[in-house]
């Protein structure tokens, strides 16, 4: 078989990628096709992601990953994969668009200030027939509607039996609270869907709508194992099945893309296959590990999550009051693990700075960290009260304890300087991730694991990755920085048989196609 083109469309909090793979000799070489950026903004009193943006840097980016690949003399690009963050959901209507477009949004105030350059101007998804009209925003999940609704829930099925139930971490966006809370479900006509954002992406790009397994788990309402939903979590929710649209496996095809819009973008009918699009699902199906041994890893990115990689759920009352989840991962296995408020801890403060007229920016504060001595303060990242966005600065500083050199509280820390700030946060997140791996070891009743590796964009972070291996007292492997785009390749090539199916060989593939790092404790 001579070289295959696939488009990865990656989708991230702060920003987004379309990434050609072309898959040769046993190796996946990324080119990306297409950034942009991407942010929340209020619309209609809710924090929003805009969806008519994403979509139009989508279309764009697949054309120019066609391009790119006709460039290099191949036929163009064979298949799609789309993922994203998890547990946010577009509502579908039933129809059929027409020509018109989607209606103009009201904008109580100006967009969030956020790291992404402006988007450019919105595209209606509907101007080709197939799609049906989407109702409302797709409202964000650090969006405030769902304060206090877990609690709340919980009054209804007790926060062990939805762990019984489903092994999932209850956190405050939960799919299955936001839907608690979306005053919109009363008003959907008949026929509509709720599709988790890629699926919503891969209903524009091909019409037909089906729920991927591994963002499905995320939701918070499927059972443990993800044979189906739970019937009694959505009876409770008030959230009709007939809402939900049916399964697809990661490695499944979904379609193809509809032919007007394959023809507008000059790429063709071509397959759109199901990855895991739960993009936290492709990033550890591209932890390039090998041996035996369960895979203890973090995806850094907006969020840290760390854990580990298991063939069976631990859905026990300790691993409940811990705080792990077990989320669906490729292949059947289990991604149990923590969500750790991760590099949003620093983009959020960068962004406070900069608004306050600061010039800061991430390279220049990671180096003026890396010669700080140690901050000892301490703050928990594992606290919601981090998950909104806004004064983020003010808010590390307000929280963070001043610990002495034998770990010991103090009085209340002084964080004076942006420098201090971040050395602190980065001190506080190597020892979170200490304390959480031994404790998803200690649970799941495994060997503590010889190495960690870190993927994603935050293993680019020298200086935490650094400050990790010293906490954990191991090496910690750095790399691929585009986990997440390279496990959705990786699957694509395998489901279309360019190479063989199964993690394993997965791994080799990503392993063959990356430079990583290691960095060793420096007390050994
Ligand atoms: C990371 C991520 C994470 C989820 C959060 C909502 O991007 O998908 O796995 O918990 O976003």
């Amino acid at each position: 078989d001579g070289p295959r083109a696939l488009a990865a469309v990656d989708l991230g909090a702060s920003s987004g990628r379309v990434m050609l793979g072309i898959v040769a000799d046993g190796r996946i070489e990324m080119v990306p096709a297409h950034r942009f950026g991407n942010r929340l903004e209020r619309v209609d009193g809710h924090l929003c992601w805009d969806l008519d943006a994403l979509w139009a840097e989508i279309r764009h980016g697949l054309s120019a990953a066609h391009g790119l690949a006709v460039s290099r003399g191949l036929e163009g690009i064979a298949a799609i994969g789309v993922d994203s963050w998890a547990v946010d959901y577009a509502l579908v209507g039933p129809e059929v668009c027409a020509t018109d477009g989607p209606g103009e949004r009201t904008r109580d105030d100006a967009p969030v200030p956020g790291s992404g350059h402006r988007l450019t101007p919105s595209s209606d998804p509907c101007s080709a027939p197939g799609p049906g009209r989407r109702h409302g925003e797709v409202i964000a999940y650090r969006d405030e509607r769902t304060d206090g609704v877990a609690d709340h829930f919980s009054r209804t099925v007790s926060r062990e039996q939805q762990y019984a139930l489903t092994g999932i971490a209850q956190q405050p966006f939960n799919t299955l609270y936001q839907l608690v809370a979306d005053d919109r479900l009363a008003d959907l006509p008949a026929g509509s869907t709720l599709l988790m954002l890629p699926d919503a992406i891969g209903h524009l790009l091909t019409g037909r709508r089906r729920t991927e397994l591994t963002n499905a788990s995320s939701t918070g309402m499927l059972s443990v194992g993800g044979a189906d939903w739970s019937e009694e979590l959505l009876v409770s929710a008030g959230v009709d099945r007939e809402l939900l649209a049916p399964f697809i496996a990661p490695g499944d095809v979904l379609g193809t893309v509809r032919p007007e819009l394959g023809t507008e973008l000059g790429i063709g009918e071509v397959p759109v296959i199901a990855v895991g699009s739960h993009d936290t699902a492709s990033a550890v199906l591209a932890v390039p590990a090998t041996g035996p041994g369960p895979v203890a890893y973090i995806s850094s990115g907006t969020w840290s999550l760390i854990g580990l990689e298991l063939t069976d759920a631990v859905a026990t009352s300790e691993a409940l009051e811990a705080g792990f989840t077990n989320e669906g991962g490729v292949d059947g296995t289990v991604r149990f693990l923590q969500n750790v408020a991760g590099m949003w801890l620093v983009s959020e403060s960068i962004r406070q700075w900069q608004d306050d007229g600061l010039d800061v920016d991430l390279e220049g504060l990671l180096v003026a960290a890396a010669a700080e001595p140690s901050a000892r303060a301490l703050i928990d990242p594992t606290d919601p009260q981090f998950l909104a966005p806004g004064q983020m600065a003010d808010r590390v500083i307000a929280a963070a304890r001043s610990v002495g050199a034998d770990g010991t509280g103090l009085s209340r820390s002084t964080l004076t300087t942006p420098a201090h700030v971040v050395r602190c946060i980065l001190e506080s997140l190597a020892l979170t991730y200490r304390d959480q791996l031994a404790t998803a070891c200690r649970i799941a009743g495994v060997p503590r694991p010889e190495r960690l590796h870190v993927v994603g964009g935050g293993s680019r972070n020298a200086l935490l990755n650094q400050l990790t291996a010293d906490a954990l007292e191991i090496d910690v492997v750095a790399g691929p920085t585009e986990a997440t785009a390279l496990g959705n390749l990786a699957l694509q090539a395998a489901a279309l048989g360019t190479v063989p199916a199964g993690r394993a060989s997965i791994r080799e593939l990503v392993r063959a196609s990356v430079d990583l790092k290691t960095f060793r404790p420096s007390t050994r």
